[in-house]
């Protein structure tokens, strides 16, 4: 994973304008955000999904950049007064805190602008078109799904929720950027509709998976060991699975996800143990 990731960061570090190009307040606040020491878990999926389906790393990259450069827009917008309100994000003062919130906006902004800018330089396979690609990144972030998930989860806060209408969250908020992760991977490397719909159920259930592990490791975890305040959605008393579930079977919970997600790779057979080694990392993950 270390490796990835130290060749995403370098990818996007090329990518994106330098912190001195003006306006340099933007930039550098995009900077301050996307270099602020995220896992990469997405992007790394992307790459990772692309090998299980014999493509190239190089074809991968744009699209492994542009998921991670959504996610990171996603979580400046999270943490603003308005929505989650954090002050606290991957170990570091959050952007509204560092930059005031119109710039957070405005970095928010230009980086989900940004994703656009990259997958458009992403080569085409034979099967997906340049088109194809950036609609498959346009709807993952659109109000079907990503922001579907945040108005639910801001409408949600102090009401009761039944595990159906959790799961409804969690499947736009967080899974289907993961499931767009690895789909874009296998597209990049021209996969077969076979092979793209094993991603697309590998991808949606450990993004299930994934969200409650995050769910269980706000109440289990520190302030300190997350890089992000502990303890958050008990606070806004939010639905979580450890809240309906509690913590044992919301654990057995996500080792099923984990479980299920696994089987999804059974026709990449020994070319998808990255993605087999991701699913079982992020089951076992401690921040
Ligand atoms: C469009 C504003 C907006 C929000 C959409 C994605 C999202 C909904 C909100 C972001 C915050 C959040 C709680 C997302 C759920 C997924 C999650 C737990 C993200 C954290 O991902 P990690 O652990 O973070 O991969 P790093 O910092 O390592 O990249």
């Amino acid at each position: 994973m270390k490796q990835q990731a130290t060749g995403v960061n370098r990818a996007l570090s090329r990518l994106l304008p330098s912190a001195r190009t003006r306006p340099t307040t933007i930039h550098k606040a995009m900077r301050y955000s996307l270099f602020a020491g995220g896992k990469r878990i997405r992007p790394i999926l992307t790459l990772a999904a692309a090998e299980a389906c014999g493509g190239r790393p190089a074809d991968a990259m744009p699209l492994a950049c542009a998921v991670e450069c959504i996610h990171t827009y996603s979580l400046i917008h999270d943490d603003l007064p308005a929505m989650d309100n954090d002050d606290f994000r991957r170990g570091r003062p959050t952007s509204h805190k560092v930059y005031g919130e119109g710039i957070a906006i405005l970095a928010g902004d230009a980086l989900l602008t940004q994703a656009f800018e990259i997958a458009a330089q992403a080569r085409p396979s034979k099967r997906y078109s340049t088109t194809f690609l950036i609609h498959e990144i346009a709807e993952t972030s659109g109000s079907l799904k990503l922001i579907a998930g945040q108005v639910a989860d801001l409408e949600g806060e102090g009401k009761d929720h039944t595990v159906g209408e959790l799961r409804y969250i969690h499947e736009r908020k967080t899974s289907a950027l993961l499931a767009c992760s690895v789909r874009l991977g296998g597209m990049s490397a021209n996969c077969t509709p076979r092979q793209l719909q094993a991603l697309t159920d590998f991808g949606h259930n450990v993004g299930l998976a994934f969200q409650v592990i995050d769910d269980i490791l706000d109440v289990t975890q520190s302030t300190a060991q997350l890089g992000k305040t502990a303890g958050k959605d008990q606070a806004a008393a939010k639905a979580t699975y450890p809240a309906i579930l509690g913590l044992e079977k919301s654990r057995k919970v996500a080792r099923q996800l984990t479980q299920k997600a696994f089987s999804s790779l059974k026709p990449f057979k020994s070319r998808a143990l990255k993605l087999e080694a991701m699913a079982d990392y992020l089951l076992k993950r401690v921040n």
